[in-house]
């Protein structure tokens, strides 16, 4: 392990342990709790020096009064040495509970920020980051600013007052004996920088190892059905163990270097000790110094190294601390790309009328995945969009949505250009109803008055009526009270689906998106479906992307789209006598629909 240790050593370049600029980004969420930080500081004082006093006071009670047999001076010092001992409780409840205070509150903003933030950031920003990695900075990141703010600053103060405190005491009580004890020191701190090192890998690999159990945690609890599907359990639980093995050999290697670690110092410490006890009582015996500074030097000295230790930690606290602010700051720096620009205009409600001009779009601006798109529908219109998979449909109304802005070309709505009209006013009147429908934990009502929150329960029932929900709603166990489960976990598809056009129905949008399924259903939830469907779609703008052939036919425009462009266009009709690949698709994927009754 030496060996290994030492040469990363060289290498090792961790995170800066200080950072001016991001420490004051920080004290922006620091400051304004300044009144419980003064009051800490105070505490933090009184514990300092209720902690230097004590060995004073032996020395006192030793050389003073009990070599001269003063029984009532020993009494006084004996009652003051309890007594610094009380202030030192009350100080130490004071300073924890101040430092916990404005530790708990900086978590707390630091979090409602960068929640409230991450709320605004487009899809861009997720579409490049595990969902883990983003959570972890709300968690644990935010954490570890807290940890530093908590324990660490307020101790660092007071273990420099303490440890400042000792050296000048004792240089003040006997600078011989005192240079003496000071021998120890670069041990000490020799010892402390090595152990601080070695420790702060393996936790590091300690916290590397566990992110990855949960990693590994987390992917096997979500893909838990399709893992038994695919019969995968023992395999699955084999690298579950492989994951779970390395984070116990990780946290041994932790373990075992404290193990040696803390013993040494230990010892160090009673090499001090010894010599102070050696030395002074030389000079003791020589009469040249008296028993109770010897006292009050061991006593000093066993009250140096607890301090000097946390000042080891603190390294590693600032550090990680550091590390995390880092990266908090870089989300909250991360600009939504999807922004109202200045006079950006609310039009209050709109009639619906879309067009796209020449839109080119890519995910990677390098790479467009659609290749100058024009397309027009007019207030009430129904624009299917088919098209083998990959084509672009998705991209299009993530577009018509500004879940993305185009890179060149412009989408219109009413004559504004997207960009030109307020986010706000543009989502509230668009409802989308997604490929996989996303229903939240809470009941049915909280599901269906997502999008609106407002609505009255006859609201919410006239709703679910329409679109053919409320018969199934109403014989679950609590009805539209019924809890769904963990993304709508406890409802079938069809269920789930039909929720989602409640929702997006209750809204009441001018422009309807709708990202159809591929999942087959039963005939009579097809039937339902469809016939929701209908009522969703009525007198609304709609475009749909339709895998169910009933939706396409129905449509004003068909709009078929391959490899980023629209190659097609027309009625059923039109396109069918067209015979390209439209007739085609219909062939293969839309004619035994045909055959099954739809
Ligand atoms: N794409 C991408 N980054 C994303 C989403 C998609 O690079 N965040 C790519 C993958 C495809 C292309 O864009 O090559 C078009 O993807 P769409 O989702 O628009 O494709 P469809 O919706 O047409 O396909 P499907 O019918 O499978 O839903
Ligand atoms: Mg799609």
């Amino acid at each position: 392990m030496g060996f290994h240790g030492h040469g990363h050593s060289m290498l090792e370049d961790g995170p800066v342990a200080y950072d001016s600029e991001l420490v004051r980004r920080l004290m922006k969420y620091v400051v304004p709790h300044w009144r419980y930080i003064l009051l800490a500081s105070i505490m933090t004082l009184g514990v300092a020096g209720s902690n230097l006093a004590g060995p004073y006071l032996l020395k006192v009670a030793i050389d003073r009064y009990i070599a001269t047999g003063n029984l009532w001076g020993l009494n006084g010092v004996a009652a003051l040495y309890i007594l610094t001992h009380l202030v030192n409780w009350v100080c130490s409840y004071g300073q924890t509970y101040y430092m916990s205070w404005v530790g708990q509150n900086t978590l707390y903003s630091l979090r409602r920020d960068l929640f409230s933030h991450l709320q605004r950031l487009g899809f861009k920003f997720y579409d490049s980051r595990p969902a883990g990695v983003i959570m972890s900075r709300v968690t644990n990141d935010v954490q570890a600013i807290q940890e530093l703010i908590s324990g660490g600053l307020v101790h660092m103060i007071s273990d420099v007052i303490v440890l400042g405190g000792i050296v000048t005491i004792m240089l003040l009580m006997n600078t011989r004996l005192a240079l003496v004890s000071f021998l120890v020191l670069p041990f000490l701190t020799y010892t402390a920088i090595v152990f601080r090192n070695r420790v702060r890998r393996a936790y590091r690999d300690v916290r590397v190892k566990i992110a990855n159990v949960n990693a590994t945690l987390q992917e096997s609890i979500s893909g838990v059905r399709v893992a038994q599907s695919f019969v995968r359990e023992d395999l699955n639980a084999q690298r579950f163990d492989q994951t779970n093995l390395e984070n116990l050999q990780a946290n041994m290697r932790a373990a075992s270097l404290f193990s040696v670690f803390m013993p040494l110092v230990d010892c160090i410490g009673a090499a001090g000790i010894s010599l102070i006890l050696w030395y002074g009582g030389r000079q003791v015996m020589a009469g040249t110094l008296t028993v109770g500074v010897v006292e009050a030097f061991i006593s000093y000295l066993e009250r140096f190294y607890r301090p000097l230790q946390d000042l080891g930690q603190i390294y590693n606290t600032m550090q990680s601390a550091m590390a995390a602010c880092e990266k908090i700051f870089a989300i909250m720096d991360t600009e939504p790309e999807i922004t109202d620009r200045p006079g950006a205009v609310d039009p209050g409600s709109l009639k619906g009328h879309v067009r796209f001009e020449n839109v080119t779009f890519g995910y990677d601006p390098d790479r467009p995945v659609l290749h100058d798109i024009n397309l027009e529908a007019l207030p009430g219109e129904r624009v299917a969009l088919v098209g083998p998979t990959g084509a672009g449909k998705t991209s299009i109304i993530n577009l018509l949505a500004r879940f993305y802005d185009p890179q060149r070309g412009r989408i219109v709505v009413d004559g504004h250009d997207l960009r030109d009209l307020k986010v706000e006013c543009l989502r509230k009147q668009i409802g989308i109803v997604l490929q996989d429908t996303f229903l939240f934990s809470g009941t049915v009502k909280d599901n269906i008055k997502y999008g609106k929150l407002d609505a009255t329960d006859e609201e919410v029932i006239a709703a679910a009526k329409a679109v053919g929900a409320h018969e199934f709603i109403e014989k679950m166990p609590q009805g539209y009270d019924t809890p769904v489960g963990e993304r709508g976990a406890m409802l079938s598809i069809g269920q789930r689906q039909l929720i989602s056009f409640a929702r997006a129905l209750l809204r009441d949008p001018r422009i309807l998106i709708l990202d159809e399924a591929t999942s087959s259903v039963d005939a009579y939830t097809e039937v339902l479906i469809q016939r929701a469907l209908e009522k969703l779609l009525e007198g609304r703008t709609s475009f749909i992307i339709a895998h169910r052939l009933s939706t396409v036919r129905n449509a004003d425009k068909i709009l078929v789209i391959d490899q980023g462009r629209i190659v097609e266009r027309g009625t059923h009709a039109e396109l069918l006598a067209r015979g390209g690949l439209y007739a085609q698709l219909y062939e293969m994927q839309f004619r035994y629909q045909e055959v099954a009754g739809n």
